[in-house]
Parts: C-alpha cells; structure tokens; sequence
C-alpha cells in the first residue's frame, strides 16, 4: 500500500522488555496506538523506533537482534536512563503536557528542569531516527511526548517530509498558553510537514493558535486540512480519527478461543446483565464518575440490585505517578463501598481487575457484556469504543459513551452520548440502554459498525500519507503564486534546511 518503507517514531516500542529478575525477554505491549499501528506494519514491514522500557542499551540490544530475525518489521530500540525517564516521561510528558492537554489545568506540574530534559530526550530521538533513516523513508513521529523530534531533525539535517500525529487532544489556545514553553513547543510542532489530530475541535484549536504566533501567513481550509506556508514549506494540518482494524476485531471475536472465554463468563457471573468498564489507570478516563453512576443506578431503580453488575479492568499505568497511584487507591476504596453497600451474598455489584487481559479475554468481555460504559472525562479518540462494538457482531449490545471522547464525533449518532459528570444523566442514560428495544440495539449498533468498518485503520493511514501528497502538490502551486512569508521569526540554525527541503522533497506518488 505504500511503496515507501515506513518508519514508525514514538515514545515506546510495540514490545516491553519484562524481567523475571534474572533474564530479560520482549513481549508484545498494549495500547491505542500499538493496536493502530501493529496490524500496518505487519503487513507492509517497515521500522519502529522507541523506548523498550527498561534495560541498558548492551542487554536490549541482543533481543532487538533476535527480534528484527524474527518478525517482518524491525524494532530499534532507545535506551533511556533512569533520570531520563523520571523527568521526561514521568516527568513533563505526563505531568505537563497530558494533563494541561486534557484540560486538567489543576493538576498540570511545571518544571524547567523536566522542560529541559523533554528537549534532551527529544534530541536524543531525533539521533536514532537520523542515524536510521534514508531519504525515501515515510517518517511519521507520533504523540506527544516527541513534539520536538522534527525541529532536532532539521538540525541534524534530515531533510525529507516528516509527519506527525497527535493522539491526544489539542487544548484551545487560552489554555495552551499557560505553557511556559509554548513557543518552543509550537515551533517544535511547525517543523512537520504534516500535522495530523484526531477531531476537527483539535485542529482548530492548532490552527487558531498558529494564526495567532503568524499574523501575516495565509491560510488555506479545506475539508481535511488546512495549510500554510513558512519560508516556501508548506505544513498540512488535518483531522484524521484514528480507528481500528475492524475485520481483525469483528473475525477474532468469533473464534473458538474466545466462545470458551465467553464460557468462563457465563458461569461466572450470575447476574442478568453485565456492563463493561475498560481503560488504563488514568484520571482522565472517568473511572470514580462512572462507579459512582453505576451506584446511582442501584440507588435510583432498586429492581437493578442483584440483576446487574459492573466488569471494570483497569490495566496498571505511570503507577510511579502519584496523581496515579492516588487514583487506584480512590478505586479501591470506591469499589469497596460500593459493594459493601449493595453486595450480598452471591451478588457483587463492581467487579474490579487492576490487570491487563489477552486478546481473547478482551474480546469475550466485549461480547459477553450488553452495555459497555465509557466515560472519559476528556478522551483523544477512545479505542475501546470502536473495539466493542467491532466485536458485537450479533447487534445486541449498546454503547453508552462520553460526549468528551474523539469517538464521540464519529459515533455520536448511534452510540448513547452521555456527560460523565452528570451522574444522574449517566444512570438514567443506563436505564434507558438496559430497556432498549431488541430493534433500536440492532439498528444502532449495525450503524455503529458500518461507521468503524468505513473508516477502519487502513483509511486513516491513507488520510495521512494522503495530507504529505497533497503537501507537494500544492507547494510547486505557493512557489509558483509566490506566497508563504509569515511573521514567524525561524530559528537561525534552522532557516538553511529549508530551500534544500523544497528541493529534495519527492512526491510520494505511489503513496495513494
Ligand atoms: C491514547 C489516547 C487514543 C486496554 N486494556 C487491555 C487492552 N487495552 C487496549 C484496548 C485499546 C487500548 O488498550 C486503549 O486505547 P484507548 O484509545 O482507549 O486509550 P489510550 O491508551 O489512552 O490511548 C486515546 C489512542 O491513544 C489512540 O490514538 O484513542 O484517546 O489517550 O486498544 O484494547 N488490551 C489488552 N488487554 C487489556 O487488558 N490486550
């Protein structure tokens, strides 16, 4: 599909290295973007750059080697130190950016010397990337941790179109402004080609903010993207949503494995209806609003208790974060009340995993349980809503879903939208879900699918290679108009890549 090798930038690597306290092995990672990606690369082969994280760079190396024998793409790891990983991971990744991004200005941490080191670390990226790459190479660096990997790799010399996606929301500039570095982190962003967000709120967000710090650049919106030009490069900016490969989910949850996980289910839980929670640890997924919803259900329609319960796992997550581990001590403390308020012999209400599930675990909870309740409070798409209704290929399940989730714009229409901190508004909401009629469940969820397999992982690869094609075409038409000066004042070391990057750009032709 694209004829040009594709090299994958993030912050982690598909694969963990694990330890059982004397030998050290890769095993395959979770996560919304390794769902994405993993079934491209599979099949197109390619490169994934990233952290492994743990080990010293002489123990991984080894394993990466047996890997890369292994297996169609290759993995380069980059060993990063303690410190490194305390300041810019723990640090201004998911103390700074994460929350401010997220909107959760209160609980946002800023710190020049974690600032400093995301800038090191970032540098340190674009070093392994530069080392790897040759200039046919797609390069597409992903999410936030990695905003300044293309402006190290100008500086390094890596000339070629760089893309770049954002996986979490982009905050309205009003907010973004906080940021002590947001002009560092803005300039950071302006060096990819191709900026990709998962709804049209995030690229506005983006755009308005850029034609702030621009004031004399000329935009360009189409329905996609927007454009503009800085010193003769064109930048794309576009709202790609991010899915899932819908046949790999919709096949998988018929297998045989997981009708024997549905097994296990079914004799475990003795209850009408099952409703499903699932995220990794984190404050902005809305785990204690959605336990307390559920608690409001069973207050408000007593009939429920005993009838129904509540499946949440929660896979382990930056647990060395204490805005974290504060978090799961809340659900563990909430999970108790809870069930000690309404539990009684042979009924728990919550039943709560702090763990992570294989693949046929996941998709038998997927089927097994009719309502799935996801109520980030902020969300940049949400993965999981797209996976549960990929796997309810008999239409008798209902998503219930937070209108603050990226999901949302897509699914809106047939998912049950609701405001997680409107805890009635949810409970009845579930009520409501739970006395659906057979038909309504089946025309919505068939219109759910129809949706996700439409716009399944493979079109949202192709929307952005797709914004880089476009980039060259529309530059040779800015050079010939003679536009593009902007009030953006560029860094110095930076402004000699960029006649040359004009120059070596090829159109990726074959990309389409
Ligand atoms: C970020 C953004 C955006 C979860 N538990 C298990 C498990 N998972 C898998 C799910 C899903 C993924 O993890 C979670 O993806 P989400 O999209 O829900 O959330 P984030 O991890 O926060 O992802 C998010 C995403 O990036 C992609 O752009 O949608 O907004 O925050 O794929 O299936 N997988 C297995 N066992 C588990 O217990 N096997």
């Amino acid at each position: 599909m694209l004829g040009k090798r594709l090299v994958v930038v993030s912050n982690r690597l598909p694969v963990a290295v694990v330890s059982d306290g004397q030998t050290k092995t890769l095993k395959p990672s979770s996560g919304g973007l390794v769902t994405a990606l993993n079934p491209i690369l599979e099949s197109e082969g390619g490169l994934w750059i990233g952290w492994p994280g743990m080990g010293e760079d002489e123990e991984i190396r080894p394993l990466a080697e047996q890997y890369n024998r292994d297996h169609t793409y290759k993995i380069h790891p980059i060993p990063l130190t303690e410190a490194q990983v305390d300041r810019f991971y723990l640090g201004f990744s998911n103390q700074t950016i994460w929350p401010l991004f997220h909107d959760f200005l209160g609980t946002t941490h800023f710190d020049v010397g974690q600032w400093e080191e995301y800038d090191k670390v970032n540098r340190i990226y674009a070093e392994h990337v530069a080392e790897e790459v040759s200039p046919g190479d797609f390069i597409w660096v992903h999410d936030y941790q990695l905003m300044r990997v293309a402006y190290h790799l100008r500086k390094l010399g890596v000339e070629q179109p760089i893309a770049y996606f954002h996986h979490i929301p982009f905050p309205a500039p009003d907010l973004y402004r906080r940021l002590p570095w947001a002009q560092q982190i803005f300039n950071g962003m302006i060096q990819y080609d191709s900026i990709g967000f998962q709804t049209l709120r995030d690229r506005r967000n983006f755009v308005s903010l850029a034609r702030e710090r621009l004031r004399k650049t000329n935009f360009r919106i189409q329905r996609r993207h927007t454009t503009f030009t800085i010193n003769n490069r064109e930048v794309h900016v576009g709202n790609y949503p991010i899915s899932i490969d819908f046949d790999e989910f919709d096949k998988g949850a018929r297998s045989n494995a997981v009708k024997m996980e549905m097994e296990v289910i079914r004799q475990a839980y003795q209850v009408d209806h099952l409703v499903l929670g699932l995220d990794r640890l984190d404050y902005t997924k809305g785990i204690p609003q959605r336990f307390l919803a559920f608690e409001r259900l069973l207050e408000k329609f007593p009939d429920l208790q005993g009838k129904i319960s509540l499946i949440q796992v929660v896979v382990p997550s930056r647990t060395q974060v204490k805005t974290y581990s504060d978090l799961k001590e809340q659900l563990d403390q909430l999970t108790g009340r809870i069930n000690g308020r309404f539990g009684r012999h042979g009924y728990v209400p919550i039943h709560y995993f702090f763990k992570h599930l294989n693949r046929s675990q996941l998709l038998a909870l997927y089927r097994s349980c009719e309502i799935a309740l996801i109520t980030p409070l902020r969300d940049g798409m949400n993965l999981v809503a797209k996976e549960y209704a990929a796997a309810s290929g008999d239409h008798k399940n209902v998503l219930v879903l937070s209108m603050f989730t990226g999901s949302a714009d897509q699914l809106g229409k047939s998912a049950m939208l609701v405001n997680p901190y409107d805890l009635e508004g949810t409970a009845n909401t579930l009520h409501r879900a739970l006395h659906m009629d057979p038909r309504e469940r089946r025309r919505r969820m068939r219109a759910l699918r129809s949706q996700i397999r439409r716009n399944d992982v493979h079109r949202w690869v192709k929307w952005v290679m797709g914004a880089l094609t476009g980039v060259d075409a529309r530059d040779i038409a800015s050079e010939l108009e003679g536009k593009g000066e902007g009030s953006y004042e560029p860094d110095p070391e930076l402004s000699p890549h960029v006649e040359s990057t004009r120059r070596a750009r090829e159109v990726p032709k074959k990309l389409l």
